[in-house]
């Protein structure tokens, strides 16, 4: 087989955000586009020759066709076995596994995770590395140091090769094994939970709806939950992956997954509801007319983990993101554990993972996930929620009602200003950064700051440092504003306003989180100034 090396040149703007390379659609499809970033992940990790990698993606518009671009550049690039997801389908959390099980060199994962999916909405593409977790930061810094000076690129000349069935064949020298993408995953996830106990929860009439957004935890989720767990035919709605999500956002929060939501706010709510994202990493928990916000799934999952069979012996410590409540934080503590706080992206908890320093990790974006896998991971979440329950006895109310009983409740919500110019965001940032070092005790729609700060990281492994992760301002009466701007979006700039306010264990829980925050949500608009820059005052989502 011969192996053409092809001119190519740099194109603008290959550089990876919080979760891998993610644009339009159809700049991936340009020519030589995906081929300049896929060299520059093989070149940045010392040559793909005689590796192995896991390759599949969330089944999104072009995952089919950049799947065999990939294949044929690996075999170009002398790798010397791929495994790959039948149909080119694998989770994030999958593949994760697929990663670690095989002990591969890495995996390269198509997905732009939660944004929608189609010719003119989006595509992306991220690399793992062997420890089955996102490439750290130095590592995306050499693929786009890379990109930018690029003058070739490696691939063979061959036939599409068939994916549709499950089995070894060969490109040139290259081995090629295609698995089914379920099989590994349910069988780990076995061996963490209960699964009996969670059959006697459904056999004993407990009744659920977990929305697949028409994204990929369909097949998982329909497997597990239908097929190994006995819940009953139709628990799983949107169940078969499309190339678009049917239109949607595979987003799990109660805007995207309204009629979710929805349902379970009325009196034909089953006893659970859930729902995964486009790539499968994340979850929403919802109960009979009480949602979870992602912070607090955090905390009753890592206060209640030792139900399952995996966590039993304790849990070792607790990370959160930075803009993620302080919820967690408060049941480390309880627990006598480390409690770790890391910028925004899974990549961060990969070292201290591997290190065992944490065991459960968790962001307010609806992803959280343990050392089972190196991603987060949205249907184990729904399993330890599960698994839960059956132990407890207790609704998913009860639950969350007993641990603020127990902690305190960490009232929070998200507010994202999405579509806004990219100068405008600029003037909003850098005129919160300039007056950090004034703004403590002075007052903003009556509550006075008590500290602000750019939140800046130094791993407690590796030592690198992450600057500028976004800027948190303390109010007097307990509560905390943090300003940061998105990066995964493909379009102009989205800025995310997290908000929250701590109410005792003696407190009122029961109050509209609305309410709660109306006063910290006011103080941070007045910080910002965000009505003026903006021009506008209300959030495209709240989550
Ligand atoms: C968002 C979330 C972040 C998450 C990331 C990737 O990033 O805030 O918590 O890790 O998406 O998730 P940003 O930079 O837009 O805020 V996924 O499921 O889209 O890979
Ligand atoms: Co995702």
């Amino acid at each position: 087989m011969n192996i053409e090396t092809v001119r190519t040149t740099p194109i603008e703007g290959q550089v990876p955000g919080t979760s891998g390379l993610r644009k339009k659609t159809r700049v991936f499809m340009q020519p030589s586009y995906l081929e300049n970033f896929v060299q520059s992940i093989f070149d940045a990790t010392g040559g793909a020759g005689g590796k192995t990698f896991v390759l599949g993606g969330d089944g999104r518009y072009h995952n089919a066709q950049a799947i065999q671009t990939i294949i044929k550049m690996a075999a170009g690039n002398g790798v010397a076995r791929l495994i790959i997801g039948q149909n080119g389908i694998l989770s994030t959390p999958a593949a994760s596994h697929l990663i670690r099980k095989n002990g591969t060199d890495g995996g390269i994962i198509l997905s732009a995770s939660h944004n929608p999916g189609g010719v003119d909405e989006d595509f992306g593409i991220k690399f793992n590395t062997a420890n089955g977790g996102p490439a750290p930061e130095h590592l995306t810094a050499k693929m786009s140091e890379i990109a930018a000076g690029i003058t070739r690129y490696k691939t063979v000349q061959a036939a599409d090769i068939d994916l549709s069935r499950i089995g070894q064949t060969h490109l040139g020298g290259m081995a090629i094994d295609i698995v089914d993408p379920v099989e590994d995953y349910a069988a780990l996830m076995e061996t963490l939970f209960d699964f009996d106990a969670i059959r006697g929860l459904f056999a004993g009439g407990f009744t659920m709806c977990f929305d697949a957004m028409h994204a990929v935890t369909g097949p998982y989720a329909s497997q597990i939950l239908e097929g190994r767990l006995g819940a009953a035919p139709g628990t799983v709605i949107n169940a078969v992956p499309q190339e678009d999500f049917a239109g949607g956002h595979p987003d799990p929060n109660p805007i995207w997954a309204k009629p979710l939501f929805d349902l379970m706010m009325s009196d034909k709510a089953p006893d659970l509801g859930a729902a995964s994202d486009g790539d499968g990493d994340r979850n929403m928990i919802v109960g009979k007319g009480a949602y979870v916000t992602p912070s607090d799934s955090l905390a009753v999952l890592a206060a209640n983990a030792h139900l399952a069979p995996a966590y039993r012996g304790g849990i070792a410590g607790i990370a959160r993101s930075m803009p993620t409540s302080a919820a967690a934080d408060r049941v480390a503590k309880a627990l006598g554990i480390a409690a770790y706080e890391t910028p925004t992206g899974w990549k961060f908890f990969g070292n201290l993972l591997d290190a065992g320093k944490v065991t459960i990790c968790g962001e307010e974006s609806a992803g959280t996930g343990s050392d089972h896998v190196r991603e987060k991971d949205g249907l184990w979440a729904v399993l330890l929620w599960l698994n839960i329950l059956a132990e407890t006895k207790m609704s998913v109310a009860e639950l969350l009602s007993a641990h603020w009983r127990a902690y305190g409740r960490d009232y929070y919500s998200r507010h994202d200003y999405e579509n806004v110019p990219v100068e405008a965001a600029a003037s909003l940032m850098s005129g919160l950064k300039a007056g950090l070092a004034t703004l403590i005790g002075q007052s903003f729609a009556g509550l006075a700051v008590q500290a602000a700060d750019s939140f800046a990281y130094e791993d407690p492994i590796d030592g690198s440092v992450s600057e500028n992760q976004g800027y948190r301002i303390f109010f007097d009466n307990g509560s905390r504003a943090v300003f940061r701007l998105s990066g995964t979006g493909t379009q102009a700039a989205t800025i995310r306003l997290y908000i929250e306010q701590y109410v005792a264990p003696a407190g009122d829980h029961t109050t509209d989180a609305a309410d709660v925050l109306s006063g910290v949500k006011a103080a941070a608009v007045a910080v910002s100034d965000l009505e003026n820059i903006l021009g506008r005052s209300d959030p495209d989502v709240i989550t």
